[in-house]
């Protein structure tokens, strides 16, 4: 089967694929559209064309003052160093000058300290393109002059990569071969979900949607006669169409678990789970039944035992277990779930709970990890990877969880715990950043402010004056992916788009490529690093690279000149509805899971014997250290969900004309119950300060009862905007939830995010609020 040329010019992007809308009279760019064929388009995206031409862009290198100085003597490297950052004015300097420094700096900090002295994690989502991939730029990068200290894991599912192939299968593997949203729609009858299953999320999916599918995925679900429960502190999370298909049923944040252990006990209680399933498919079911029936502790995890915690009524939760044994039924858990203290527990208890039921493998039925987190989940499509570009071989081994920086920067050499081992903190000397903005998406952001100053050395990579490129030392100017030739393409989607530039970078911005292209010249790494190819060369490696893939995927590409000329390609329609763990189901033998035992693993030995007191061997009820129930919730009575917003992809575009347009006086809006907004005298639109002993930040109420009592939600994504850069505690005027977040890890079995684990207080903002400045550019002076 042949992969068909379609004629077109397209954009990709995160947000989807987009048409470019010329000016009849002038030829020139003048908007973007949604694709035709796409029933669900993102609007974040259409603001990408106007966001552009941003007077935020960097438009010329630029280093910090302080750190000039330093370059020529008038400063020591060890007094003070990182003080300066985000204070200290920036001088702009030539390209050349710019390079040269940044070389010379590699130069002796790796000289001086070795490679292992090098972050170069850069997390964070970058921009669509699978060559200019900034991430994956620098990465290889810094593995051709040898090696630097990386990342594992990611924010999204820190605490999921580590726990699930020990117990099912990895994540990768997971997200790859969820149920089709097709035989959802035919087969399941009951959808059970904790944290919704949130289409604006399902907006995004890396590298460029081609078709948005959870609308119209869940519409045909409800109008195949499924049901939808959505265990939620926010009832948004999960909204179709028609009357009475979704029953919301709002829970004390951070109790999941407790639901999913109750729905499990009272199944074994009534005696419905499935012991036939249990003994052929799972290991260790013996061990949490006991558990779960108080063999030990004397307290049976039943449905009057969650209600308490939990705040659901258990005459709720018993009809729900009864339910869910009778009929084809879908448990599914968001990603967010597990971004929680003891994160790993609700994402263990589903799968636990989904094999009592008995229905894991066939269609429609088992256990979920993300409908609508991205717009990959459930796909129908091919399973291709798609042109990948090769990061080459890191010499250094030191690594962090990703979540874990501002840890190594503050405890150097202080040993962590990580998935069954012990590993150490590197020293870090040197930060080198491109494509993310850790200063928007770290927990306890004055926290990382204080251990940022610590590095001799912090350069960034940025296309805009971003909270992150204003706390670096140097920052050299990015293009865009409208400003540059890529290859778009998005796992389980149909369309591969040739991306043809359609702006001119601004000022003298450069590709990641060519500015590592030019370092790895001054520090003799050009072969390794370049390999002798310009950008056009290499989109066509990595295309004909990917022929084979192709092929073993079952389908032939066209050679890259053809593809190139036409400017789209579609991929053949699917061979076969993807059915999740279907081929495990029908022979656990034939087909065996990657898990020490090949089975699902309710009782894992092996996590056993990391004798982990916050992640012991069976999915259990841990309190989380910050929740509702903790002794905490009398200063800081409400839970602060911080969830993905609607209006941009984290940090991005938050400058842009649609983000801003959502705000209310220039905040973010905070949604808070009428009742607790009532208690503290706040009407719908006032200003806000939600704070807690990390932090405070300004955001505006939004006063609505899709949120439960007890609980604010404001969404990340606003650019950090201090009153004083730099200073631990100072007022954010914007609203980033990360200066009030925890800067904890889930545990330490997996050591991941664990943001949503937040108690805050909230209280109406009296008298003048100062003005927000993170969209105005920072201070130049000339040297
Ligand atoms: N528009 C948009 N979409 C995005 C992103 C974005 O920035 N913007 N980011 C993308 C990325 S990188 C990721 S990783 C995914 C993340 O996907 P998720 O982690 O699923 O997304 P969130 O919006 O953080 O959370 C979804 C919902 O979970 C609920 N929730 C939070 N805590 C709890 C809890 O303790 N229990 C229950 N039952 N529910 C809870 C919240 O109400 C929230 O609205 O989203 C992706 N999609
Ligand atoms: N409280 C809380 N915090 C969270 C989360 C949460 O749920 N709650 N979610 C977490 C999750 S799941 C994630 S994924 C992270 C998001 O992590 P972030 O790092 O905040 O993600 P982005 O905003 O996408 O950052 C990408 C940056 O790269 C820049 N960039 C884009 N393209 C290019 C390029 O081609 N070259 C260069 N040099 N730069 C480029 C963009 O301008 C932008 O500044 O946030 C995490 N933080
Ligand atoms: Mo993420």
């Amino acid at each position: 089967m042949k992969a068909s040329l379609e004629r077109r010019n397209l954009v990709s992007s995160h947000w989807g694929i987009y048409e470019p809308v010329a000016d009849p009279a002038t030829g020139q760019i003048r908007a973007l559209r949604g694709l035709p064929e796409d029933p669900d388009p993102s609007p974040i995206g259409l603001a990408m064309l106007d966001a552009n031409g941003s007077p935020l862009r960097v438009r010329r290198p630029a280093v910090r003052a302080g750190w000039l100085d330093r370059e020529t003597g008038a400063s020591r490297l060890d007094t003070g160093r990182g003080r300066g950052r985000g204070r200290e004015p920036f001088v702009e300097v030539p390209w050349d000058t710019a390079l040269e420094l940044v070389a010379a700096e590699l130069e002796r900090v790796r000289t001086a300290h070795g490679n292992a002295s090098i972050f170069g994690g850069s997390y964070g989502w970058s921009s669509a393109g699978r060559f200019h991939h900034a991430q994956s730029q620098v990465h290889r990068f810094l593995n051709s002059i040898g090696g630097y200290v990386r990342h594992a894991d990611s924010y999204s599912l820190g605490a999921a990569r580590v726990l699930m192939p020990h117990i099912v299968a990895s994540m990768d593997e997971l997200m790859a071969g969820h149920h089709g949203w097709d035989v959802l729609a035919a087969h399941t009858k009951l959808f059970v979900s904790f944290g919704g299953v949130p289409a604006k999320n399902a907006q995004i999916s890396a590298g460029g949607t081609a078709r948005h599918r959870v609308r119209e995925g869940l519409a045909s679900m409800a109008s195949n006669g499924c049901r939808f429960v959505n265990f939620s502190p926010v009832g948004a999370d999960l909204e179709v169409p028609g009357a009475g298909a979704v029953e919301w049923v709002p829970i004390r944040p951070n109790t999941d678990t407790a639901i999913m252990l109750a729905l499990a006990c009272e199944t074994i209680l009534a005696g419905s789970h499935d012991e036939a399933f249990l003994a052929s498919h799972c290991v260790g079911f013996e061990r949490w039944r006991d558990y779960l029936l108080g063999e030990a502790d004397g307290i049976v995890k039943n449905a009057d035992w969650a209600a308490p915690i939990t705040g659901v009524p258990a005459r709720r939760i018993r009809a729900l277990a009864a339910e869910m044994a009778t009929v084809r039924t879908l448990v599914n858990v968001s990603w967010s779930v597990q971004r929680a203290d003891h994160g790993e527990q609700p994402y263990w208890a589903a799968v636990a709970l989904a094999a009592v039921l008995g229905q894991i493998g066939l269609p429609g039925g088992g256990f979920g990890a993300g409908y609508g987190a991205v717009n990959l989940i459930g796909s129908p499509e091919r399973r291709f990877a798609g042109p990948t570009l090769p990061q080459g071989r890191n010499a250094v081994s030191e690594f962090i969880p990703v979540a874990r920086i501002a840890d190594m920067l503050l405890r150097p050499g202080e040993t962590f715990r990580y998935n069954g081992g012990t590993h150490r903190y590197p020293d870090i000397r040197l930060v080198y950043w491109a494509g993310g903005n850790p200063f928007h998406h770290h927990q306890d952001l004055n926290r990382l402010a204080r251990a940022w100053q610590r590095p001799e050395t912090i350069v960034v990579h940025e296309q805009v004056w971003t909270p992150t490129a204003r706390m670096a030392d140097i920052v050299l100017p990015a293009t865009t992916t409208l400003e540059r030739e890529d290859i778009g393409y998005s796992t389980r989607e149909a369309l591969i788009v040739a991306m043809k530039p359609i702006c001119v970078p601004p000022g003298e911005a450069r590709d990641d490529y060519t500015i590592f292209g030019d370092l790895a010249r001054r520090l003799g790494a050009e072969q390794a690093f370049t390999e002798g190819l310009d950008a056009r060369a290499w989109l066509r490696r990595l295309y004909e690279d990917s022929i084979p893939h192709a092929a073993a995927a079952g389908f032939e590409l066209p050679p890259f000149e053809a593809f190139w000329d036409a400017g789209a390609l579609r991929l053949p329609e699917p061979a076969e509805p993807v059915v999740m763990l279907g081929a495990f189901r029908e022979d656990p033998h034939a087909a065996p899971l990657r898990t020490p035992s090949g089975k699902v693993e309710i009782h894992s030995e092996r996590i056993a014997g990391f004798a982990l007191a916050d992640c012991p061997g069976h999915p259990v009820w841990l309190a989380p250290r910050e929740w509702l129930g903790a002794a905490q919730a009398e200063a800081y009575p409400l839970h602060l969900i911080s969830d993905q917003p609607f209006t941009k992809l984290h940090s991005q575009l938050d400058f842009s004309s649609y983000s801003v347009g959502a705000r209310i006086k220039g905040r973010e809006p905070a949604w808070i119950h009428p009742e607790d907004a009532g208690a503290r005298g706040i009407a719908d639109g006032d200003l806000v300060r939600v704070f807690n002993d990390r932090g405070a930040c300004l955001a505006a109420a939004v006063v609505t009862d899709r949120v439960a009592p007890r609980v604010v939600k404001l969404s990340t994504g606003a650019w950090w905007d201090p009153v004083d850069p730099g200073t631990p505690g100072s007022l954010d005027k914007h609203g980033n939830p990360n200066v009030l977040t925890r800067d904890e890890p889930a545990s330490t079995l997996s050591q991941g995010c664990a943001a949503q684990s937040c108690l805050v207080q909230i209280e109406r903002f009296e008298g003048e609020a100062p003005p927000v400045t993170a969209f105005e550019l920072p201070t130049f002076v000339h040297r």
